[in-house]
């Protein structure tokens, strides 16, 4: 089994990253391929200009057939801010939302047809539905992500579109132990993902540095743990509340949240909160060091077990999903057998709270059985064992999708263990690993850790445009995966985040807009 620990061994902030960081961006000076019609990010798998096109007007009505309300209201209250019109939800209108259970198209898939007449989306399920709404957005021009009204005219081009993704898993994990973010700041990072038909947003709920979830058992574990993060700042936690808000606010905008509580290494905020999680019986210091300390739980504590369960139970109750991330990774100093036994214990009780269990890969040196997923960020022999036991593996190779890492040696914070991760290294990789079939990967996820990232801004700053990529390999077909064609697609995106008010790193692998 292999466990390392590369974060010890690498170097943390980056005043003066390594000279041998590669710098892409001046690696390919070509003409970006286009314009060639609509920018669509992620590219459909179909997409066919017609003649003319459809405007949307004062008069516009978006009509849903049963079941699809719900989309028709999101999609109502996106175009309402910045167009300026009623666009009530009604019926006999020219823009139509239509669920079709049994239509023959792939899950989240759909169908989108725009001729001067009117728009009409048809899908078989409502996630499928809500993604033909995200290409109707796209489709109209970038001042309809703006929030303050545009006196532009509101075109959709005739189109004729056949989408459905790639992979039914296309995740942004957000560290929220190391520096806690509200809410708010998770809720405007969903609205991002789902934009870009990103479908999973997995929050690393606990660390070394802080506890953010309430678990009534275990009260002290916010009341202390929660009141730490990096750097001695006030840390936070999320009451079940407004974690279940979270939840709710995702899951219409069909993004699952995936609860990660990592065990059995990173647990010292846990230790710090509880005496009798530590042998010697008392509470460990707080930690708000940024450096990975990967503090284990006490594997052999009476009540360490009894412990596992309470936090899991509580998690399982307020997670409608059908995942629970037990994190396993960097358990420093717990020995191989004592490993094996407890994430044995936490698939049966991840199991038992009728849960698909997801580790990162370091649990592909465990036996494993039944419904398991291996998140790979680091090691390919982890993720070969795992697979060969039939788990899953969730692809989040660091050199590609952790964003903590700087984009370039000029870059200002952020981690450099796994090198520099360009916006073309984010988009440009293979999500199926080494001696792997494509049906054995669930998807793609990108990683923000938070050692360094202490504010909105730098997470905007980090995680786009990469995760732009990111988007785009875990929806869009093999055959188009073409980073020069890529990168005038997402020139024309900058626009729409320039819109919605995103800092992104307008790094000059791209020939952004104005
Ligand atoms: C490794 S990725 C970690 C995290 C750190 C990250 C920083 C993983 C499973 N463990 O604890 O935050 O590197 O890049």
């Amino acid at each position: 089994m292999n466990r390392t620990l590369p974060l010890l061994i690498a170097l943390a902030a980056c005043e003066s990253p390594a000279d041998d960081v590669e710098d892409p961006a001046g690696e390919d000076t070509d003409e970006p391929v286009g314009p060639a019609g609509p920018s669509v990010v992620p590219i459909p798998v179909f997409l066919e200009e017609g003649d003319g096109d459809f405007v949307f007007t004062a008069d516009t009505v978006i009509s849903p057939s049963p079941g699809a309300e719900a989309v028709a209201g999101l999609l109502a209250e996106a175009l309402r801010p910045s167009t300026g019109l009623p666009l009530p939800v009604g019926e006999g209108g020219e823009v139509v939302l239509k669920l079709t259970p049994g239509l023959d198209v792939p899950a989240e898939g759909y169908l989108l047809d725009v001729d001067a007449s009117g728009v009409v989306i048809e899908a078989g399920d409502v996630p499928g539905l809500f993604y033909g709404t995200q290409t109707l957005r796209q489709l109209l021009p970038a001042e309809a992500f703006g929030r303050a009204v545009a006196d532009v005219a509101w075109t959709v081009p005739a189109v004729h579109v056949e989408d459905a993704p790639r992979f039914g898993w296309r995740g942004l994990m957000i560290d929220v132990a190391r520096h806690f973010f509200t809410v708010d700041d998770l809720k405007r990072q969903i609205d991002l993902l789902a934009m870009h038909k990103m479908n999973r947003l997995h929050v690393h709920l606990t660390d070394d540095q802080g506890w953010r979830i309430e678990i009534r058992s275990w009260p002290a574990l916010t009341e202390i743990g929660g009141a730490t993060e990096v750097g001695g700042g006030p840390g936070g936690f999320y009451t079940q509340e407004e974690y279940a808000d979270i939840v709710a606010y995702a899951a219409e905008r069909q993004i699952v949240v995936v609860p990660e509580i990592d065990f059995p290494g990173h647990a010292n905020a846990a230790m710090a909160s509880y005496g009798e999680l530590n042998e010697d019986g008392t509470p460990a210091d707080v930690y708000t060091g940024a450096p990975v300390l990967s503090t284990p739980l006490w594997l052999d504590g009476p009540p360490t077990l009894g412990f596992v369960q309470d936090v899991f139970a509580e998690v399982a109750a307020i997670t409608p999903g059908p995942w629970l991330h037990v994190g396993g990774d960097e358990a420093v100093g717990v020995e191989d057998a004592k490993y094996d036994a407890f994430i044995g214990e936490l698939q049966a009780i991840v199991a038992a709270e009728g849960k698909t269990m997801v580790g990162w890969d370091e649990i592909g040196g465990a036996p494993l059985t039944g419904d398991v997923i291996a998140q790979h960020w680091l090691d390919e022999e982890n993720v070969a064992a795992a697979a060969a036991q039939g788990a899953k593996v969730l692809s989040s190779p660091a050199e590609h999708a952790y964003y903590d890492m700087i984009y370039d040696r000029d870059a200002e914070y952020g981690q450099i263990w796994a090198g520099a991760v360009t916006i073309q290294d984010a988009y440009a990789w293979d999500p199926v690993p080494e001696g792997l079939d494509e049906s054995q990967v669930v998807g793609v996820e990108a990683a923000l850790w938070t050692e360094y990232i202490d504010d909105v801004e730098k997470m905007d700053f980090m995680v786009w445009p990469r995760a732009v990529g990111l988007a785009e390999l875990g929806w869009s077909p093999e055959e188009t995966h073409e980073w020069r064609a890529f990168r005038s697609r997402l020139a024309a995106d900058g626009l729409r985040l320039d819109q919605l008010g995103v800092g992104y790193n307008r790094r000059d692998e791209i020939e952004w807009l104005e």
